[in-house]
């Protein structure tokens, strides 16, 4: 049953407003909302998960709640855990006691996903429905060129639009002009800042592409800065920050995910900071990081050109003449690769989990059939 209709009202422009809007609901979201909700014999009410934790989430209904996962819900997550509610998801939740219940999860558009580093793991989705990410890279720390590019490519596959930050400005000093060009020959189609949390250098720019209603996620590794540049574009303390300690294993000032709405009507997916980070298997997002190089490659005499020693390589071409560095080519092999085999991985457990299927299948077909015989 759908509710959200009866909390709809019309402003003065004749615009319809929603209690969710500052959460970032929208028509689709609201057609997500009926498709999920249609059959259900619960009163249910659209929310958005705001915090994930283990076995229960924090939602926002816009009021604060905490809900537990419905058994359906459960079940399916201990399946495939990229079906778990995370943080930016909608929801549909209903009352139970005095517990709120997620009942479904909405179909998500514009998902984070990070492969699973462990032999068999699932992806891990870091972040659901996201419009843009804002990848933040110190301007004191390198900048890590290799490293970028992969944060490039995991928001590249999400579907959602890459902005670079180069934070912590003040620090690189006469150097800044520098960085920021390094950072920007790796960055194609994307646009880099440099900003400063301490200083504000860069923010005004930033608040600009803020956008009301837009979900954005920062990412990037810990330290980096990213609580900092939220509360810097607050205006106000809406996350802890830390000093980078010497011994910088696994300390991490922010330990959970969050969505903190901000003034201007954006919202923000604090997340802690990711240090590894492997490509998941999905091409798109590292041939978008080096759009740069497949324009190159499109010019090969061969359309299958490896780039190794075929005759007519445009890419080698390019690295001969100084246009293209041959360290940038290598990481578009490694990431290729990378791709191609987590793809190949995921492959196969999709395979696994179709033997699993039929498998059970068959069972029940044999229980079923058992029923029917009388036995
Ligand atoms: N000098 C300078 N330091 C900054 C700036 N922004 C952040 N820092 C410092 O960098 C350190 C880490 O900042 P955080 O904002 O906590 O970093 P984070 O990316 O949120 O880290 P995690 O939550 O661990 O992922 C803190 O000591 C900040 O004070 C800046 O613009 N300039
Ligand atoms: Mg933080
Ligand atoms: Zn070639």
């Amino acid at each position: 049953m759908s509710h959200h209709s009866t909390n709809t009202n019309t402003n003065t422009e004749g615009r319809t407003t929603h209690p969710l809007d500052t959460l970032g609901w929208n028509s689709r979201v609201a057609a997500a909302f009926d498709a999920a909700t249609g059959g259900s014999p619960h009163a249910l009410l659209p929310a958005r998960v705001s915090e994930a934790r283990r076995g229960a989430v924090g939602v926002r209904l816009p009021q604060h709640a905490t809900a537990a996962l419905a058994p359906e819900v459960r079940r399916a997550a201990e399946t495939d855990p990229a079906t778990a509610p995370t943080t930016g998801d909608w929801v549909a939740v209903r009352r139970s006691g005095d517990t709120w219940l997620v009942e479904a999860v909405l179909e998500r558009s514009g998902t984070l996903v990070r492969q699973g580093v462990a032999k068999d793991s699932h992806d891990q989705v870091l972040a659901a429905n996201v419009d843009a990410v804002l990848i933040c890279e110190a301007a004191d720390q390198g900048p890590n060129v290799g490293r970028l590019e992969r944060f490039l490519s995991l928001a590249w596959t999400s579907g959602a639009a890459p902005v670079v930050a180069v934070t912590k400005s003040e620090l690189a000093g006469d150097r800044l002009p520098e960085v920021v060009e390094l950072v920007t020959s790796v960055t194609t189609g994307a646009e880099v800042h440099a900003v400063s949390a301490h200083t504000g250098e860069g923010l005004e720019e930033l608040s600009a592409l803020l956008r009301p209603g837009a979900t954005w996620v920062l990412l990037g590794t810990s330290g980096a800065g990213k609580s900092s540049l939220l509360n810097a574009l607050a205006g106000r303390t809406v996350m802890e920050t830390g000093a980078i300690r010497d011994d910088r294993r696994g300390r991490h000032t922010t330990t959970h995910r969050q969505l903190i709405p901000m003034p201007g009507g954006a919202l923000f997916l604090d997340i802690p900071g990711v240090r590894r980070i492997d490509v998941p298997g999905d091409e798109t997002g590292v041939d978008r990081t080096f759009a740069d190089v497949n324009a190159l490659a499109d010019a090969c005499r061969f359309g299958d050109c490896s780039h190794d020693t075929e005759p007519g390589c445009a890419v080698r071409a390019a690295v001969d003449e100084g246009e293209l560095d041959s360290r940038r080519l290598e990481r578009w092999f490694k990431l290729r690769r990378e791709a191609e085999w987590n793809r190949s991985r995921g492959d196969a457990r999709m395979r696994a989990a179709r033997r699993q299927e039929s498998k059970r299948n068959t069972r029940e077909g044999r229980e079923a059939g058992r029923l029917k015989r009388g036995y």
